[in-house]
């Protein structure tokens, strides 16, 4: 069938708005319509050409919302009409790192899904005879798509799609990093590195889990009144605080007494790995647990000291905020549905699929916290 997508046609060029060719599901697929997808940094860090595993020409986007229209032969959870969420971190609750109930990572199609192909090796996107890679297992920035039916996650079809599509990535990430990483308890100390579409929902998720001191760091002060509107306690701008952060964040974070300072839990949600680093080590000696969730370009390292790890700092990571999609997701959309979770004013930006390039560059400039394509 004919689709309209924006396909990445090359490393840092704008998206290009095209009808292209997709074929229907093979075993063990979904074709769902989407409805909406939001724009993820992700997508853009891939655009921009940092990213290792990225493909082009692609279609980009992984956090979307849909319908069911068609399923290939075998599959058995899903009927046409159900709504979903397509999930770029599958579960299929079967593979050796499903079964060890030690990670959300499942491995059984990380393979192909790296190197932009169905689990089969192939790709159900293309233009005349061109293959076009998928991406994430996604692809939602295409009025259709195709996935396993180990990826997607049936939700409330009640819930509203131009809002659910955010649970696909940020607010999963942000919240699940708080709740299944990092495993924040009551009365808390925490620090949220880069107040975007991630570290928001990090800030909610540390408001969900009862955390008292939430610090919130950015270089754009503009970021300080979105952090308080979700339960942001104090902010930094890092430009106004002089040569090195670290010692200053560590000295607010001082309590009942303790003199050595630091927080019991911090987040990088900027994808810079310097900033990674200050986030080590502004967290507290001994306990302190810092997780990064930003992605870095192809070639970055982070470093410390051994001397800030032998103390008892625990540096850690997360994907999908460690959730396992077709279990957690359709509970969060419940969250959402119960005015448990804020989504709404989020959602600053809302656009046609030919106006998406306008939603990089609301990203680029600062001025978007997600902007929302709506086909
Ligand atoms: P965003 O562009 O919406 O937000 C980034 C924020 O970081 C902005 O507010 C920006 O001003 C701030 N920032 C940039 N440099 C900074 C610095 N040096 N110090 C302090 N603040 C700084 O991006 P987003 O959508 O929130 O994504 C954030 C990161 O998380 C990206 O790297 C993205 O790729 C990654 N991500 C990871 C996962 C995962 O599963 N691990 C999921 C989604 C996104
Ligand atoms: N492919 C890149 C890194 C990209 C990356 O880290 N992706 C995250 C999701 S970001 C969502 O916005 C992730 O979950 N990765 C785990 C996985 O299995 O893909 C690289 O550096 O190679
Ligand atoms: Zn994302």
């Amino acid at each position: 069938m004919d689709v309209r997508a924006a396909v990445a046609v090359q490393a840092g060029k704008p998206l290009e708005i095209m009808t292209v060719q997709l074929e229907g599901p093979r075993a063990g697929e979904v074709l769902i319509e989407v409805k909406a997808t939001g724009i993820c940094h992700t997508d853009e860090f891939t655009l921009s050409g940092a990213d290792p595993e990225g493909l082009f020409p692609a279609i980009l986007g992984h956090e979307g919302a849909g319908i069911v229209v068609d399923v290939g032969p075998g599959v058995t959870s899903l009927k046409k009409g159900d709504h979903v969420i397509p999930l770029y971190t599958p579960e299929c609750r079967e593979c050796y790192s499903c079964l060890s109930r030690k990670t959300n990572l499942c491995t059984s199609i990380r393979a192909t899904q790296g190197q932009g192909l169905m689990p089969d090796g192939t790709s159900r996107f293309s233009i005349g005879k061109d293959k076009i890679f998928h991406y994430m297992g996604c692809s939602t920035f295409a009025n259709f798509t195709v996935l396993p039916e180990i990826a997607l996650a049936n939700v409330n079809p009640d819930a509203p799609f131009d809002k659910i599509c955010y649970i696909g990535c940020g607010v999963t990430t942000g919240i699940g990093a708080v709740i299944n990483t990092a495993k924040v308890e009551i009365g808390s100390t925490a620090i949220v590195f880069g107040l975007g579409g991630i570290g928001l929902n990090v800030i909610q998720g540390l408001r969900l889990a009862g955390a008292d001191m939430i610090i919130g760091v950015d270089i754009n002060n503009d970021r300080k009144a979105w952090g308080e509107k979700f339960g942001m306690t104090h902010f930094v701008n890092p430009k106004e605080v002089g040569d090195d952060i670290v010692p200053y964040l560590v000295n607010i974070t001082k309590r009942n007494g303790d003199t050595i300072g630091g927080a019991d839990y911090t987040f990088d949600c900027t994808g810079n790995t310097k900033v990674m680093r200050q986030a080590l080590e502004s967290s507290h000696r001994g306990w302190g647990k810092s997780v990064i969730i930003g992605v870095a370009g192809a070639g970055q390292e982070i470093s410390t000291r051994p001397f800030q790890l032998v103390t008892g700092r625990n540096w850690m990571g997360t994907a999908f905020g460690g959730a396992r999609g077709r279990t957690d997701v359709p509970k969060i959309v419940e969250w959402y549905m119960e005015g448990k979770i804020q989504i709404d004013p989020m959602i600053t930006h809302t656009m046609p699929l030919e106006d998406i390039n306008n939603g990089f560059d609301l990203m680029h400039a600062g001025e978007s916290i997600r902007s929302v394509v709506i086909y």
